[in-house]
């Protein structure tokens, strides 16, 4: 019998609704399907302040078990809001100007990762293989270890690995790197995040690397590049699903002929949503076709509200909104519709499928996926056009979109005007090379060659 697979996250994600909750949740379902798997982490529940988090929460659904815990009100503040949020979130996005360097945080980030490898130690099997996720997690391996697990145990960071200089402002950064070697394969999203990570463990830490193999504090783990996808033909379904047509339609008789720009992110400070809304307003102020005839829809639903950069980027983007919806607008035309809501992800193949521009503009990313539905949902026979930045994981992948800087407003308007103008023959032709790279790199691929490469470390 295959070995069990445990996989270990931050949030332990719906098994019964994955398919709604999409992308990372149903690969990671389908993965613990196959293998009779354990998914073990954070309920999303917060104690009452001043009461324990109490125990383990089993559910068992279809040959999964679901294992969770209740985060203390302080827990949450400090390791979840605080070190992961406030100081690993941005410092790996190349935030250092919002990094929080509070030492509370990084004691509760690892009493937390003690107190959950504390909680799945007993539910562990000798033969099980762990698969832990992000960078809510890192020393969980290394705690489970200190405990005597000698299990297979391999890590997936979402987030880029920034280059060593950004690295070493984190007073932390060398225990942090010891944890990351505790584990027995460690997958990014892109073969620059490999480098970097390679660089630093070699260059500030005398770590050994043989083109595979990382050696350091008296340990081996493989380093690899795992590109992550999506499933590219159940999303292209999607856009003729009930919740699909319908907003289809309802966006195309709102446009009345007008070509619709879209953008879809977490409210989140890495994705480059104000940049975004600057070279919207760019192409509206260098080229006067675009008034009257183009619309900018950007799908925002609010996160990490507890985290103040947060809500300080949101009234920056609701100030940003009304002010370009001031100068531009026109009594029968709105240039700009700003959405703070989650839309599920039938309906957004149906939003995508109604624009002819996917406006997609991290400031760094790990991969991004918005920018790979986006293209799955398009009409082979009639595709938008896709305008990525450089600095998204997913554009060493999509060569075939147009690639911007997401901070040269002036360079992104041009694209912009590029795509509405882009030939049909050119169109289809990105298109189809942007999709056959979707099909053949899709999320079954990745958990299967992560899945391959584990077993085999
Ligand atoms: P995220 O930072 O959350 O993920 P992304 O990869 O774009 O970023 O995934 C977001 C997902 O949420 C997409 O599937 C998207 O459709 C969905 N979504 C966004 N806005 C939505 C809305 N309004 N309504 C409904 N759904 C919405 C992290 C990393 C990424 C990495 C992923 C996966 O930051 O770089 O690609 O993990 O590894």
């Amino acid at each position: 019998m295959a070995a069990r697979l445990v996989v270990v996250s931050n949030r332990v994600g719906p098994v019964r609704g994955a398919a709604r909750a999409g992308g990372l949740a149903v690969a990671l379902v389908d993965a613990l399907r196959e293998a009779g798997g354990l998914w073990f982490g954070w309920s999303g529940r917060i104690a009452e302040q001043g009461q324990g988090a109490g125990g383990v929460q089993q559910d068992h659904f279809r040959g999964i078990t679901t294992a969770t815990l209740d985060l203390t009100a302080a827990e949450h503040h400090d390791y979840y809001n605080g070190f992961a949020n406030q100081c690993l979130w941005p410092l790996f996005h190349y935030r250092i100007d919002l990094t929080a360097y509070d030492r509370r945080f990084y004691e509760g980030y690892q009493r937390v990762n003690v107190r959950f490898a504390q909680a799945l130690q007993p539910l562990l099997r000798d033969d099980d293989v762990l698969w832990v996720h992000d960078y809510h997690l890192i020393p969980f391996a290394e705690t489970l270890r200190e405990m005597g697990a000698h299990h297979k145990i391999g890590f997936f960071l979402h987030i880029p690995f920034p280059s060593r200089e950004v690295v070493l402002a984190l007073p932390h950064h060398a225990r942090l790197a010891q944890s990351f070697m505790a584990y027995d394969l460690l997958g990014f999203h892109t073969q620059r995040d490999v480098e970097r990570f390679v660089d630093y463990m070699v260059n500030e830490l005398g770590a050994e690397f043989d083109g595979t193999h990382l050696r350091a504090f008296g340990r081996k783990a493989m380093v690899r590049a795992f590109p992550i996808g999506i499933d590219a033909k159940a999303f292209a379904d999607f856009v003729y699903s009930e919740d699909g047509q319908r907003q289809w339609q309802r966006a195309s008789t709102a446009l009345r002929g007008r070509t619709q720009i879209i953008g879809v992110d977490r409210l989140d400070y890495t994705k480059g949503i104000p940049e975004r809304f600057a070279a919207f307003e760019r192409l509206l102020a260098d080229y006067p076709d675009a008034r009257g005839r183009v619309e900018f829809l950007q799908v925002a639903p609010l996160s990490r509200e507890g985290v103040a950069e947060y809500s300080e980027i949101r009234s920056r983007l609701e100030g940003a909104a009304s002010r370009i919806n001031g100068q531009y607008g026109e009594v029968d035309w709105t240039p700009l519709h700003y959405l703070n809501r989650t839309v599920s992800r039938r309906a957004l193949a149906g939003l995508y499928r109604a624009s002819k521009i996917g406006l997609v503009t991290p400031l760094r990313d790990g991969m991004n996926l918005v920018a790979k539905e986006y293209v799955a949902a398009q009409d082979p026979a009639d595709p938008g056009v896709l305008v990525l930045s450089r600095f998204a994981g997913s554009a060493w992948q999509m060569k075939a979109a147009l690639i911007i800087n997401p901070y040269d407003t002036v360079e992104v308007a041009e694209a912009l005007q590029t795509a509405r103008y882009m030939p049909l023959d050119e169109r289809r032709n990105r298109h189809a090379e942007l999709m056959q790279d979707l099909i053949a790199h899709d999320v079954t691929d990745w958990r299967r060659s992560y899945l391959q490469a584990l077993a085999e470390a």
